[in-house]
């Protein structure tokens, strides 16, 4: 008897729980972010959570998890795509290799500034990204900024010169790897979250990034001497898992869909002010900032990559629709 009960009681708890798990898996949408919580991307995510939450009157729960707490970035746009992880905010250049119309956006110099680049993005041809990254099933559905890139490394780069021979770290991206290479720089792909690692322990001499992400990695501390070449303006997109957009409701896409873009707006206000304050903090530590006032030795030097890379049809259609953005 007592034997049957407690089976049976066993049984009506893991009903429950099962129940109880379906329903919150339902209503809740898990974020990936590689950067720290006050990172002006990490704080749009979170008001993207807020405000779908609150539209929804808490149907739909949303959680970000910062600081890579779900794996490196190459990692988690895998689960993205397989629907293991529902939404994340990354920059393009690990799409490069799966999504090629997102190579344009990457090569160095496509963009005139930043200005231009969101001009770019929040039209028609941004459009026509985003549309191309559902075959790799992805939505996406608005633009944050990330600045320019330069590069960096633990021994003094004054000019193009300096950069022969210096072992530098890339993201995963075929783009990525030609453009360190046509500069006779040696290129190594390494995940993010081990590149200050990589830095001290000699595996490569500098990578590049932005101000916020230079300052914020620590890497400024390991690689002192800062080159602003500004090669690339990459955006970064926020994007959906398509099987968890899909099955939104009409209403609950609208929600989502104008959370992330006002999310994207509050990103690029506080982008900008962390920008200044991630320059100013680098600078106070006393780094070697070299500002270029002629970048064209770095222009001209890119010319191998766009001949490899924009022979591609579906890029240099991209390539010339941006190139025709005022
Ligand atoms: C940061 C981007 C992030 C990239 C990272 C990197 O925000 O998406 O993963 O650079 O260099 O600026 O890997």
């Amino acid at each position: 008897m007592i034997k049957r009960f407690a089976g049976k009681a066993v049984c009506l708890t893991t009903l429950m729980s099962g129940l109880l798990l379906t329903s919150a898996a339902q209503a809740d949408l898990k974020g990936w972010n590689g950067h720290p919580p006050d990172y002006p991307v990490s704080v749009a995510m979170d008001q993207f959570g807020k405000l779908v939450s609150e539209r929804t009157d808490g149907r739909i729960g949303v959680k970000t998890y910062h600081s890579a707490q779900l794996g490196e970035q190459d990692d988690a746009i895998e689960q993205i795509q397989f629907g293991g992880i529902d939404f994340a905010v990354f920059n393009l250049v690990p799409l490069n290799n799966i999504v090629p119309q997102t190579q344009a956006t990457t090569l160095p110099y496509a963009f005139k500034s930043v200005e231009h680049m969101h001009r770019v993005m929040d039209g028609p041809v941004g459009a026509d990204i985003a549309a191309a990254m559902e075959s790799a099933n992805l939505v996406g559905l608005a633009w944050y900024d990330s600045g320019a890139r330069s590069f960096y490394a633990n021994k003094p780069l004054n000019s193009i010169q300096d950069l022969k021979g210096v072992k530098i770290r890339v993201q995963n991206s075929d783009v990525n790897v030609a453009m360190v290479e046509a500069l006779g720089a040696n290129a190594t792909p390494i995940p993010y979250g081990e590149v200050y690692t990589a830095i001290q322990s000699g595996v490569v001499d500098g990578a590049e990034n932005n101000w916020p992400s230079y300052e914020s990695s620590g890497h400024y501390e390991a690689a002192k001497h800062y080159i602003l070449d500004q090669h690339t303006i990459v955006p970064e997109v926020f994007v959906v898992n398509k099987g968890t957009w899909d099955k939104l409701s009409a209403e609950d896409k609208e929600i989502v869909r104008t959370a992330a873009l006002e999310s994207a707006q509050l990103q690029r206000t506080l982008w900008a002010e962390r920008e200044a304050k991630s320059e100013e903090l680098v600078r106070a530590a006393g780094n070697t900032i070299v500002e270029l006032e002629d970048k064209s030795a770095f222009i001209d030097a890119m010319k191998p990559v766009y001949e490899q890379f924009a022979s591609d049809p579906k890029v240099r259609s991209i390539l010339d629709r941006i190139q025709a953005v005022e």
